[in-house]
């Protein structure tokens, strides 16, 4: 069974839910709402990835997140914080997350990787290149797919050198991180390429915008959970571990249709 990570931004400016969750009863709400509809983690982020973004401190950032975080814990709702600070991370997990998602794969806080075996919690390892502000920039590759696999066997050595336990690690080749349109379709049409490394994998395709692209030009962002789900039955059919969504909805019901057409109707 494929997971389904939730995606709850606590950010003022996601490019496709910024601002709408920022107070805490709205984002509790949203998270318990999630887990109703599927989900079986929620994806907690107070820092905005979205190409251009500026950095946040790390005291916004743990003001953003850590009173979700708590209440969620509280509740019994299984969380993951996706942040690219070690401290953040600590915290956040001292408070009862459950993961650390760091799209920056360790690379953009030198304290991460330690701190992640420290702490001895899940941790998602993303392919990435460098910060939003100049990450198109970075798009370059020969051929994404074995770029991102090796790029990212590179990073998961050193989270083992660390001290991570195999056991705790997944790994996302962070669609739209450094990647265009085709890198990303790349990526997913050799989605065995990542499965080599031998980790679960996660994709985080969500209302991206390569996804967009697809449709009228104008459409609006809600629009993009069709393809959305259609790439999460896609990647659960060629054996991901999870799949990163904000619509958990569209993508129960997409998982749904996987699990009776595997199953031949024997559920
Ligand atoms: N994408 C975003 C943020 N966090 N985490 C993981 N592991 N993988 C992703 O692809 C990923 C992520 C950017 O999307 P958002 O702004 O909609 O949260």
């Amino acid at each position: 069974m494929t997971l389904i990570m939730g995606v709850l931004n606590v950010t003022p400016d996601s490019f496709s839910d910024g601002g709408r969750w920022t107070s805490l009863d709205a984002a509790v709400e949203h998270a318990v709402e999630l887990t109703a509809q599927g989900a079986d983690l929620i994806d907690v982020g107070g820092e905005s990835t979205r190409p251009g973004a500026p950095r946040v401190p790390v005291d916004e950032e743990l003001g953003r997140v850590l009173p979700v975080i708590r209440e969620l814990t509280a509740r019994g709702i299984r969380t993951s914080i996706d942040t690219m600070n070690a401290e953040t991370a600590r915290r956040v997990i001292e408070a009862g997350a459950s993961w650390i998602n760091d799209v920056s794969g360790g690379q953009a806080d030198p304290e991460m990787l330690g701190t992640a075996a420290e702490l001895g919690c899940g941790y998602l390892l993303s392919h990435w290149r460098g910060h939003s502000a100049n990450m198109n920039a970075l798009a370059r590759y020969q051929d994404a797919a074995t770029e991102v696999r090796d790029e990212l066997r590179v990073q998961v050595d050193k989270a083992l050198d660390a001290g991570i336990h195999g056991s705790r690690l997944v790994v996302d080749p962070g669609l739209g991180f450094a990647k265009n349109h085709e890198h990303n379709w790349r990526i997913l049409a050799r989605i065995d390429l990542l499965e080599e490394l031998g980790f679960p994998v996660l994709i985080g395709a969500s209302r991206k915008r390569f996804l967009g692209a697809l449709l009228p030009e104008g459409a609006p962002v809600a629009d993009r959970d069709l393809p959305s789900a259609v790439v999460s039955a896609l990647a659960a059919r060629a054996g991901v571990w999870g799949v990163r969504v904000h619509d958990v909805v569209s993508t129960r019901r997409a998982l749904d249709v996987l699990e009776a057409w595997t199953s031949g109707g024997h559920l």
